[in-house]
C-alpha cells in the first residue's frame, strides 16, 4: 500500500532511473466493427445514471460535473484510433487547465528528449516538471479501446477535480492529450446512492504476483471486478493498469509486450500493432490503504469463443506476469 506522498517520492527516484537508463542506453488504425455477440448473460446488474464520454477525433467529451460514489461511466470510441480515458486526481485547487501549461507540454518534452537520445533536453525538461504533478492520484478510468467500440466501466468516484485525458502517441510520437484528448471534470460532494455492480469474474493485480484470475472462463456478457492488491510506481513513472484484448492468428506477442510502453520512443504508438483488438479494462487505481473502493475497479466484456489476454500497460509487462493469455471455450 502507498499513499501519494511515497508515490511522489517513487515518482522522483524513477525520473532519476529513466535518466539514467536514457544515458546508457541513449535509446491510423482501420476502424473495426463491433460484432454482435449472441451469447448468454451471465447475471451482469447494470448500474443507472450512465456518464457518457465520447471521442470522435482527439477529443474527450464528458459532462463538466457529476456527483461522487459508485458510477458508471460508457465509453464510445467513435474514432479511428484505439484511446484509453485515465482520471487523474489533482491536489486541492489544480485544474486541467494547470495541467494542460505545465504537465502535459513537459511529458511530450520528455518523451521527445527519450526519442531523439538529447540528454541535455531530458535534464532540462524533467526539472519543469511541477512538484505538484507527484501528488496526482491515478483514479481508474476506461483501459484502451478499439476504434467502433464501447466500454463500460464502474469506479467510486471521490469527490475533487479530475483530469480525463488518453496519453496514446500517434505515428508522429505526439500524445494524444497533446493533440487535444484531454478535459477537466469536477465531482461534487454531493453523493449518487449507487450501489457496488455485482459482478461475474475477477482478476487480482498486484507488484509482486503480477495478474491472477480463474482461467476457466465461461463464454457471454462479462461484468469482471478487477481488485488492485497494491499500486506502485514502475520506470514509466505510472502505475499497474488491466486491460483486456482479444488476439489472433497475426497477433505478435513480443510486439503488442514491447508495445505496452509509453515511454518507449517506438512504442504505444498508433498504429497499434496487427492482430491485438483492444476491449476496455481498468486504468491504475490507487489502491490506498484503509479505503477498500480504491483498489476496485469493474468493466464490462463480451467474451466469444477466442483467445484473448489480459495485459498491463508497464515496462515488458510480460516479465511482471501482467501478460497473461487464455482461451475462452465454445458454450456447451
Ligand atoms: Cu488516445
Amino acid at each position: 500500500m502507498k499513499n501519494s506522498i511515497q508515490l511522489s517520492v517513487r515518482t522522483l527516484k524513477n525520473v532519476v532511473w529513466l535518466f539514467c537508463l536514457a544515458l546508457l542506453f541513449s535509446c491510423e488504425a482501420e476502424p473495426v466493427l463491433q460484432e454482435e455477440i449472441n451469447a448468454a448473460d451471465l447475471g451482469v446488474k447494470k448500474n443507472h445514471n450512465i456518464v457518457d464520454i465520447v471521442s470522435t477525433h482527439m477529443n474527450i467529451e464528458v459532462q463538466s460535473t457529476i456527483p461522487s460514489g459508485w458510477t458508471t461511466f460508457r465509453y464510445d470510441n467513435r474514432s479511428h484510433n484505439p484511446h484509453f480515458v485515465l482520471f487523474d486526481k489533482l491536489p486541492e485547487g489544480k485544474t486541467v487547465e494547470d495541467s494542460k501549461a505545465e504537465v502535459v507540454p513537459v511529458f511530450q518534452d520528455i518523451i521527445d528528449a527519450i526519442a531523439q537520445e538529447d540528454e541535455d533536453a531530458l535534464n532540462q525538461a524533467l526539472s519543469e516538471l511541477p512538484a505538484w504533478s507527484g501528488e496526482i492520484i491515478y483514479s481508474g478510468g476506461t483501459g484502451l479501446l478499439s476504434p467502433n467500440h464501447i466500454s463500460e466501466i464502474t469506479v467510486y468516484m471521490e469527490p475533487g477535480t479530475y483530469v480525463l485525458e488518453c496519453y496514446v502517441k500517434d505515428s508522429e510520437g505526439v500524445f494524444h492529450a497533446t493533440r487535444g484528448m484531454i478535459t477537466g471534470m469536477v465531482v461534487t460532494e454531493d453523493h449518487n446512492g449507487n450501489k457496488e455492480p455485482k459482478f461475474t469474474m475477477e482478476v487480482r493485480i498486484s507488484s509482486e504476483t503480477g495478474i491472477e484470475f480463474d482461467k476457466k472462463v465461461r463464454p457471454g456478457k462479462h461484468l469482471i471486478k478487477a481488485f488492485f492488491e497494491d499500486q506502485t510506481v514502475y520506470t514509466h513513472f505510472l502505475g499497474h493498469d488491466i486491460h483486456l484484448v482479444r488476439l489472433d492468428e497475426n497477433t505478435d506477442l513480443d510486439e503488442l509486450n514491447s508495445w505496452m510502453n509509453w515511454s518507449d520512443p517506438n512504442a504505444f504508438k498508433t498504429p497499434a500493432p496487427e492482430g491485438v483488438e483492444f476491449l476496455g479494462g481498468m486504468q491504475d487505481l490507487p489502491a490506498l490503504e484503509g479505503k477498500e473502493e480504491s483498489h476496485v475497479g469493474y468493466f464490462d466484456a463480451h467474451l466469444k469463443p477466442g483467445t484473448y489476454a489480459f495485459i498491463a500497460e508497464v515496462p515488458d509487462p510480460m516479465s511482471k506476469g501482467m501478460f497473461e493469455v487464455f482461451t475462452v471455450p465454445s458454450a456447451r
